[in-house]
């Protein structure tokens, strides 16, 4: 788990918010608030990494083959895919695979509630790339989907979004904060540059998050924020989870209670890597739909 000092979170938090999107996407829960809050006045008393005053951890979309579950065409998952962190604290999400978001479970949303009580919903716009990785005029889903470690970069779909099929808040959201990540090369074929987001957990508790496009491949994740493990959820049995169509659905209900997301495990182990995940490494033998 990559950590930044503080200085870096604050430019972070910054270039984000300078994006316009992200401001809207995070409702009351604020990465500015974050920015504006505990870094002034605290001089000569600097910052532990886990002391929950704005450090930031990275979060990675990525797209994985061979599928270690026979129902989906790849993995698609969140890296970490558990993650504990202090109040206060922002994760940085980086869309190095491209056309995912990130969203809570929130009622607004239709789902019943899988983040702390109090805590608004929220969501990112659909992230990826710089260019986009998928034509306007593309109509089947890519053969081959991944090869997760950038090799996507090689694709030669330049697809140079010109006359792009709506702007929406997509756009709004890329720009800024990917330029960071990608050498911007002359010249060449152009590489792709991640977009970036930002949300910055206030409140205490298990929160679960979701990839829209990808919740029925298991695109979920875990972040536990404090000590708080008890969750007022189902984190363990997937038969006593409610109707799948609150959600979580389909996979995501296998991620979300697997062993290795207990919110317990996640608080002792820190981070929790997709590899560890029993549905994925295969102990349970649970590939078989
Ligand atoms: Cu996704």
């Amino acid at each position: 788990m990559e950590r930044y000092p503080l200085d870096s979170s604050r430019r972070d938090v910054m270039k984000a918010l300078g994006a316009g999107a992200v401001v809207s996407g995070l409702g009351g829960t604020t990465a500015a608030q974050t920015d504006s809050g505990q870094t002034d006045g605290e001089q000569g008393d600097t910052p532990s990494p886990s002391d929950g005053t704005g450090t930031v951890y990275e979060v990675e979309t990525l797209i994985r083959g061979p599928p270690t579950n026979q129902n989906r065409p790849v993995d698609f998952f969140y890296q970490p895919t558990g993650l504990h962190i202090q109040p206060g604290d922002v994760i940085k999400f980086v869309f190095t695979t491209p056309d995912h978001n990130v969203v809570s479970y929130h009622p607004a949303f239709g789902m019943r509630r899988r983040v702390p009580t109090g805590v608004h919903a929220f969501s990112s716009p659909l992230l990826g790339w710089q260019p986009r990785s998928i034509g306007d005029d593309q109509i089947e889903p890519p053969a081959e989907m991944g090869g997760a470690d950038g090799e996507q970069q090689d694709s030669g779909q330049q697809g140079e979004g010109g006359n792009s099929q709506q702007g929406g808040g997509q756009g709004d959201g890329q720009g800024d904060g990917g330029q960071q990540n990608g050498g911007r090369g002359g010249g060449g074929p152009r590489e792709p540059v991640p977009s970036t987001w930002l949300y910055a957990f206030e409140m205490s508790g298990v929160y679960d998050l979701l990839c829209s496009p990808h919740e029925t491949y298991g695109m979920a994740m875990r972040v536990v924020v404090g000590d708080t493990t008890e969750a007022p959820f189902e984190t363990s049995d997937p038969s006593a989870l409610p109707e799948p169509r609150a959600g979580p659905v389909e996979l995501a209900r296998e991620t979300l209670t697997d062993p290795a997301l207990e919110p317990s495990n996640i608080v002792e182990q820190g981070t929790v890597a997709w590899e560890s995940l029993e549905a994925v490494s295969g102990q349970s033998g649970q590939t078989q739909g």
